[in-house]
């Protein structure tokens, strides 16, 4: 984040809503003063000058040195230390017209504002206190969620999900902590027993590593899966596609070869942002277009989540497909079709699931299977807090490492002040990850990652 500013009083101002003509557009400010000096570009300076916390006050913007009226507003108005980032700040409801916009802009900045650098009111939340940094993040996961799940699963960490699981590991952490500091300053008192309660470390490595756990499951609802389909020619793929899709997006024929190219699209399967491919069938074809669309679905299928393995079931598995089908098949990925089921006498054998894109039959067990493998057992639990920060989860796997240092030290009989050194550790990743322990790269590498106006 180039010139991010950590002078965290001065006056800023950014567009909160897209920079896109709209019915209305809300422009936000913050620092101290901020609320008189908005009053300085409005109609009725002394009505927002006394305005109390959390009041809406009509008005026009004035242009401060022509006195012209720009639009017609809303200012809402919040005193420190309540708002979102805990200073003085408003937000202007104006209507959204892009020059009026940036009219408004420009006379905010007549009289003392800046430009908010991305994440800055955020940051400005953080450092006022408002919330730590598992929460600061999710801000941004709400903002850029692509499905209501994704959404759903940030506002638990906004409202702290993550944050009280971390206090608790903590708490334990800080038990045996302050257990061992007392045994090093009062050795003798023990008559040389030392008593450090090893349990709470091991309750905090449950909490840690359920944690982990979810962050797979987060992780698949924030960046979505690949899921492949693939096989043979005609076995049924597009057809399945558009079933998939509900609209009749690839092209369906009874000849062999119709998919020469693949095609993707974004779907959703019980809340997880499916990207679902649809490929050239395989077979061996003299027409180098569709030698290049079946070259092209290999690599597909070497990066999918999950491969969806087709096999005509008028047909039964055929020889020349029997290399690739073997290849795939002992991936823990993989899934066996038996297609068009709807017709008499096709049944799938063991280890096939018979699906029809006709009556639709076998369309929810295949949609169960896949969940299962993308989760790999990994479920969220009702409304569990959800771990998705990369950042997050690199800090709790090496909290754990320590811990478990520890406590391997602790059996070894290692000297206390030596594994004390452990579990400090695990105590520094713990506060980094809250935001107790910080650095400016890290903050600025985490809110340059906002957009501006957040
Ligand atoms: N009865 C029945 N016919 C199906 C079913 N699925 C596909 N078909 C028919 O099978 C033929 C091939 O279907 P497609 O979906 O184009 O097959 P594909 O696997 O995409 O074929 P390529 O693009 O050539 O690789 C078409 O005539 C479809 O109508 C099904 O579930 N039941
Ligand atoms: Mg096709």
């Amino acid at each position: 984040m180039k010139n991010f500013n950590y002078d965290t009083d001065d006056l800023i101002v950014a567009l909160a809503t897209p920079w896109a003509e709209s019915a209305l557009a809300i422009i936000r400010t913050s620092g101290k003063n901020s609320i008189e000096m908005t009053s300085g570009i409005f109609s009725n300076r002394e009505m927002l000058i006394e305005a109390k916390h959390n009041t809406m006050n009509y008005g026009f913007i004035i242009d401060p040195e022509t006195e012209e009226k720009i639009d017609e507003v809303l200012i809402s108005v919040f005193r420190a230390p309540n708002g979102y980032t805990g200073q003085d700040s408003t937000e202007v409801y104006c209507h959204g017209s892009l020059p009026g916009i940036r009219k408004i802009i420009e006379a905010f900045k007549k009289v003392g504002f800046r430009d908010a650098s991305p994440g800055e009111f955020t940051f400005r939340a953080f450092t006022s206190g408002k919330m730590d940094l598992t929460r600061a993040e999710a801000v941004q996961d709400i903002v850029s969620a692509k499905s209501r799940e994704a959404q759903s699963l940030a506002l638990n960490r906004l409202s702290g999900g993550i944050e009280s699981r971390i206090n608790e590991v903590k708490k334990y952490v800080l038990n045996t902590v302050s257990a061992i500091e007392i045994q090093l300053d009062y050795p003798e008192d023990e008559g040389g027993l030392a008593y450090v309660p090893v349990g709470d470390i091991l309750k905090a490595e449950t909490i840690i590593e359920r944690l982990l756990a979810t962050y797979k499951a987060g992780k698949v609802y924030k960046d979505g899966v690949k899921v492949v389909l693939a096989g043979k020619t005609n076995a049924g793929k597009s057809s399945l596609f558009n079933l998939f899709l509900q609209e009749d997006r690839s092209i369906v024929s009874e000849i062999h070869g119709t998919t020469r190219d693949y095609l993707e699209s974004w779907i959703s399967i019980g809340g997880i942002p499916v990207k679902l491919y649809d490929t050239a069938g395989i077979r061996v074809s003299a027409d180098l277009i569709e030698m290049e669309g079946i070259k092209r679905t290999q690599n597909i299928v070497e990066n999918a989540d999950v491969v969806l393995y087709m096999v005509d079931g008028t047909k039964g598995l055929q020889e020349d497909e029997v290399e690739s089908f073997e290849k795939y098949r002992n991936k823990n990925n993989f899934i066996a079709l038996w297609s068009k089921t709807d017709i008499k006498g096709v049944i799938p054998p063991e280890g096939f699931l018979g699906i029809s894109s006709q009556d639709q039959n076998g369309f929810a067990a295949l949609e169960d299977k896949i969940k299962d493998i993308i989760f790999n057992g990994a479920f969220i639990k009702g409304d569990e807090a959800v771990l998705d920060s990369e950042r997050q989860k690199n800090l709790l796997e090496k909290c754990l490492e320590e811990l478990k240092l520890f406590r391997q030290g602790m059996e070894d009989g290692v000297p206390l002040d030596l594994v004390a050194q452990d579990i400090k550790e695990a105590l520094d990743c713990l506060g980094e990850i809250t935001g107790e322990v910080t650095t400016s790269d890290l903050l600025e590498n985490m809110f340059s990652q906002f957009c501006v106006g957040k």
